[in-house]
């Protein structure tokens, strides 16, 4: 990190290196390595003195010596109610996940490597960052800060048995207890703590649901008799489940809406739609970027309306992560009016965003230049993209996971010693949360099977410069092999939105790459093109037909499939009509 080597400059140099440190940093905190240099908070933190000093008031009370707060709700929901952004009230962070944990003396915070730059934004002097987010760092801190038979607190509703387990029993054998208390601390002190959401519930209509919910009940009646531990009873506890497998509607909350069936072949048209709307975002910014008129937030309202205007569009699927140069280098950034940078040529820009529509839910990112990049930045794109092509066109047996196969979409990038420090992907529901688990390539994820949704999402990160992610939703589909090997698998990428050529290097990529390119690439236009068609966007059906030219010079196949396809189109008579 940027921040610790300027660490080191300080030591060296003090006083005449402070000017830099302000100027270079003002955006992240310093809580005064020297006693001469001022304490520096940026507008975006939140003064956690006295929130702190009320939570410590109660501990006493409950007999623990220190308290652990989680990012989560009751229903262990990634996107949560106000009223339940409890470790967003007590830290000022206001991502996704973290975990912090307050003694008499100290305030500390976890989170992951997506977020520490955000973290240090938000979070005030009151707390320490930990660059770590795993329950064990959590715990070697406790037994190191806390003396044996002591006692640390956690509210159980927030903590599923898993993670319960994972910090009583290391505890445990290290003489300290983690103890259950059952009234939440922070809300004791959070005085003006927000009402339940009051959104209506939504049903979703007919024609959208495939099964019924008494189906679906059947289904894991059926599941329960068939299963060696005969259970009597099956807990459902998490929204998306209940709304999904119970009563076919589900609770709004911000992002993740109501509830749906697996309509596979809804999303394909669904797909194209959005599409749609992320090409006229890069056709609008391709236009107007050089003009200087446009920022990281204006991009993202752009498509937020492109997507508003497609058919089945309920709102976004998350916050966009509308992001330019150095602020792409946070994998989550998403812009406010502090850190809203304006679009240039002479920076990447990445958008990363998704749609709750009737008929499913998207997520996609496309990273684009519209200037020069430099080799390095080329370089880095195409290898990002060789590994989103290498796990998407992969052949696998049944059975595997997506943590066995992950690897696959990192070997370009490791090969010239890159890397990136989030997950390669997560399962997607339909109308449903954007984050679905259990599918994906985590430890924890179950195996791939067919009909599955996951996001395919590898990316690279040069911190204080620029960010690069290439994310696609693919669908586990057969695959037909030379032996016919029983039931093996695939991905198909169902995204359809073309890649930046200024920076892709095809001297970098295999044949096999380029020609997955070249089929995507066709894929685009037979699906995306009739629909550009369709409502009329002339302008953007011509910026898709020269981002989707072959890579492959003198391709007979490829030549030749998109004459055939451009001579398809234009015996339609509705082409005729709007272009004629
Ligand atoms: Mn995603």
């Amino acid at each position: 990190m940027l921040f610790e080597s300027n660490k080191l400059v300080l030591k060296k140099f003090k006083g005449i290196v402070f000017i830099f440190f302000l100027k270079d940093f003002k955006n992240v905190k310093t809580c005064g390595l020297f006693l001469f240099v001022l304490q520096y908070l940026p507008p975006t933190t939140v003064n956690t003195t006295k929130r702190l000093a009320d939570l410590r008031l109660l501990m006493p009370a409950h007999n623990v010596s220190a308290y652990i707060i989680p990012a989560t709700d009751a229903h262990l929901s990634e996107y949560i109610a106000v009223r339940d952004k409890r470790l967003t009230w007590i830290t000022g962070f206001t991502g996704t996940a973290g975990t912090a944990v307050v003694t008499n003396t100290k305030a500390v915070f976890w989170t992951d490597s997506r977020y520490w730059i955000q973290a240090e934004r938000q979070v005030d002097c009151n707390w320490d960052l930990i660059r770590d987010s795993y329950v064990s760092s959590i715990v070697d801190w406790l037994i190191r800060e806390i003396p044996e038979e002591q006692q640390i607190g956690v509210d159980p509703f927030l903590f599923s048995i898993d993670t319960w387990n994972s910090y009583y029993h290391p505890l445990e054998q290290a003489k300290r207890t983690l103890i259950s208390v059952p009234q939440n601390l922070v809300d004791e002190v959070w005085t003006e703590r927000p009402p339940p959401p009051s959104e209506a519930i939504e049903r979703l209509p007919d024609y959208v649901i495939e099964r019924s919910w008494q189906d679906k009940v059947q289904e894991i009646r059926k599941q329960m008799m068939e299963d060696a531990y005969k259970p009597t009873a099956v807990l459902l506890s998490a929204l998306d489940e209940t709304a999904c497998k119970c009563v076919h509607a589900g609770l709004r909350s911000r992002f993740s809406n109501s509830a749906l069936s697996d309509a596979v072949a809804l999303f394909i048209p669904l797909q194209v739609r959005d599409a749609v709307a992320v090409i006229q975002l890069l056709v609008w910014l391709e236009k107007s970027v050089p003009k200087g008129t446009e920022d990281e937030l204006s991009a993202a309202h752009f498509v937020d309306q492109k997507r508003s205007a497609q058919k089945h569009f309920r709102g976004p699927s998350f916050e966009s992560i509308s992001a330019s140069g150095p602020n792409a280098a946070l994998a989550h950034y998403s812009p406010n009016n502090e850190t809203n940078r304006k679009l240039s040529v002479d920076e990447m820009y990445m958008i990363d965003s998704g749609g709750q529509y009737l008929d499913g839910t998207t997520d996609i990112t496309r990273t684009v230049h519209w200037g020069v990049p430099s080799d390095f930045q080329r370089e880095a794109f195409t290898r990002v993209l060789m590994g989103n092509i290498d796990l998407s066109r992969l052949i696998f047996p049944p059975g595997t996971s997506g943590r066995n196969v992950e690897v696959l979409a990192r070997r370009a990038l490791w090969e010239v010693g890159l890397n990136y420090g989030h997950g390669t992907g997560h399962g997607i529901g339909n109308y449903f949360s954007v984050h679905e688990w259990p599918v994906g390539f985590q430890s924890n994820n179950i195996a791939l099977q067919a009909g599955m949704f996951t996001s395919i999402e590898p990316g690279y990160y040069q911190e204080n410069d620029f960010g690069i992610r290439i994310e696609d939703v693919a669908v586990v589909v057969k695959a037909d092999t030379k032996f016919g090997g029983k039931h093996y698998l695939t991905f198909e990428t169902v995204s359809l939105v073309p890649y930046d050529r200024t920076l892709i290097n095809t001297a970098l990529m295999s044949r096999e790459q380029i020609e997955w390119l070249d089929a995507y690439c066709q894929k685009i236009r037979s699906e995306v093109v009739p629909e550009l068609v369709r409502q009329g966007l002339k302008e953007e059906h011509s910026w898709v037909m020269k981002h989707t030219e072959p890579f492959v010079s003198g391709s007979i196949l490829a030549t030749a499939s998109s004459l055939t396809l451009t001579a398809a189109l234009l015996s339609s008579t509705l082409l005729q009509r709007l272009l004629f």
